[in-house]
């Protein structure tokens, strides 16, 4: 019933998108890339220096022709995803009736596989303003390989792709312009485009103001962050050690923290820029404990970041000690670590322990994401609270992780709004055969009517750096900035939120009702603008 009711939802257009048969293509200046120039020119020799384009609405009508185009999901689920493949469908077919749209199986396997479907107005409609990636699935596979470069291009051959658009996070992204590069090499001229997806909010810089997905991902966490302040306030018996995705970077937490005001929240790249050990983390946390405990108070709300083990230094160099002594299968892998990292494993819960050397990715490395943070800090808290001195409160954590939940629920009316708004200008670029570029919407602290639809080249966003021993080009991942306005305002009001009573209930997502609840966006963007 109540997917029904949201079905109908429909998105309020930017101006500049409304008629998509009048718009005109303002050229910026050539770009550059993020660093390291000549690196990338010479392996994106067609892409690179290409201008930012500024889509506009016009007077003058342009010629409408039929296209077909190719859609992909690539990477972990983002709630709006649907939507933008909604507002390509429609603009495609608003372009020209006879246009056609096919999305690839599975993710980017399902271009090398050539598995596609052909997509119809009720598969179409039948996934509007859902969450979820299941109208055709996604894939972590990386185009990367001679081999499934060559069969991609044999895909788009086949079909006579005018373009195929990556819905994809920075890697994805990183791999549509090295795709977009190999068919230009090739004599093939379908066009490949990106749209920034991914929850963790780490696909962000100067031209992209957030990546679809983190906005609902946040709210679904806040409301049950917040759902657990209360029950802890209501109890006052249980610490809660909450662990929220977030690969790499703690945007996440951020955000959450801004939403919610927890006791006490990690944040990743603070940890790192302070050098912080495991050990001060776990300090910082029992002393917020004890004073609480003066107060009374043996309850509270603790969030960490997924990606936090990577950013605590002696972690970082375990980890990457056991990555390369795993790599041989080694009878007895401890023996094998250096007195530094040995000392550390030692410090170690055991379970945490079991999961460093026996959870593997299909690589051989440690899987970083699925080791239990929230059990390693609150074990940890428990065992340094034990011989805390004068210490006598009472100390029961409960551990939590938030991740899938919020990956996939009915979009936010921002991601809604905002993914069916990348739809429609991905089809733009499409019309316009510009390759290797992301579609973008800026403004967006706008209303969504005055947002600025533009089309931005990947390779403008990258640099050079080490991936698996090898200096690659990729987008730069965007970490939490220490200095930003979103992180000052955290810093500045986190003293009050560990001994005050200020736990911030938000409540779920509201997809009816007025404006202001309704059209919230994430709290980082409202505040660096
Ligand atoms: P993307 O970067 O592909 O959008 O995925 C992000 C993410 O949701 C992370 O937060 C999490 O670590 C990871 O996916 C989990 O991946 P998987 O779905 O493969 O378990």
């Amino acid at each position: 019933m109540i997917d029904e009711e949201r079905k109908k939802y429909k998105p309020t257009i930017p101006k500049d998108l409304i008629n998509l048969s009048a718009v005109s293509f303002a050229k910026s200046d050539p770009t550059s890339c993020m660093g390291d120039q000549e690196q990338i020119q010479s392996q994106f020799s067609s892409l690179f220096g290409e201008p930012i384009i500024k889509i506009s609405s016009d007077t003058q009508k342009s010629d409408s022709i039929s296209m077909k185009i190719g859609v992909v999901f690539s990477g972990g689920q983002a709630s709006g995803g649907h939507n933008v493949i909604c507002g390509l469908f429609d603009a495609i077919g608003e372009m020209n009736p006879k246009s056609e749209l096919f999305g690839f199986i599975g993710g980017p396997s399902g271009i090398v596989e050539n598995q596609y479907k052909k997509l119809e107005k009720e598969d179409v409609d039948f996934v509007r303003n859902m969450g979820g990636f299941d109208l055709i699935g996604s894939g972590r596979t990386k185009i990367e390989t001679d081999d499934q470069l060559k069969s991609s291009l044999e895909t788009a051959k086949k079909l006579k792709l005018d373009a195929i658009i990556v819905i994809g996070g920075d890697d994805s992204n990183t791999n549509a312009a090295f795709l977009a590069q190999y068919f230009l090499d090739n004599g093939c001229t379908t066009s490949v485009i990106g749209v920034p997806k991914t929850i963790d909010g780490d696909l962000r810089n100067d031209q992209v103001e957030i990546s679809f997905g983190f906005d609902t991902a946040c709210k679904c966490y806040s409301e049950m962050i917040s759902n657990i302040e209360r029950d802890a306030i209501s109890a006052k018996k249980y610490y809660h050690f909450i662990k929220l995705m977030g690969r790499s970077a703690s945007h996440i937490a951020l955000e959450c923290a801004l939403n919610t005001h927890p006791n006490f929240t990690v944040i990743g790249e603070e940890v790192k820029e302070k050098k912080m050990t495991l050990d001060q983390i776990v300090s910082d946390i029992c002393d917020m404990i004890v004073k609480r405990s003066e107060m009374d108070h043996n309850f509270g709300v603790v969030l960490i970041p997924e990606g936090l083990i990577e950013f605590i230094p002696e972690m970082e160099v375990l980890i990457g000690e056991l990555n390369s002594i795993l790599a041989k299968n080694p009878t007895d892998p401890i023996s094998d670590l250096s007195s530094e990292a040995k000392k550390t494993f030692q410090s170690i819960p055991k379970s945490i322990q079991d999961q460093l050397l026996l959870d593997r990715d299909p690589h051989g490395n440690v899987q970083v994401s699925h080791i239990s943070t929230e059990k390693l800090i609150s074990q940890s808290v428990k065992e340094k609270l034990k011989q805390w001195e004068g210490y006598k409160g009472k100390f029961s954590p409960v551990e939590h992780f938030f991740g899938y939940e919020g990956r996939a629920a009915f979009p936010s009316n921002f991601d809604a709004t905002y993914c069916y708004a990348l739809g429609r200008v991905a089809a733009l670029l499409a019309k316009k055969k510009l390759t290797g570029y992301m579609a973008l919407v800026k403004n967006l602290t706008k209303k969504s009517v005055e947002w600025v639809p533009c089309g931005v080249p990947i390779v403008s966003m990258m640099n050079m750096e080490i991936r698996k021993g090898k200096s690659k080009p990729v987008i730069r991942k965007s970490l939490v900035d220490l200095n930003s306005k979103s992180f000052k305002t955290f810093a500045n009001s986190r003293e009050e939120w560990m001994f005050e009573p200020c736990y911030n209930y938000v409540g779920s997502i509201q997809y009816f009702g007025p404006e202001s609840v309704t059209d919230q966006i994430p709290k980082i963007v409202q505040l660096e603008g």
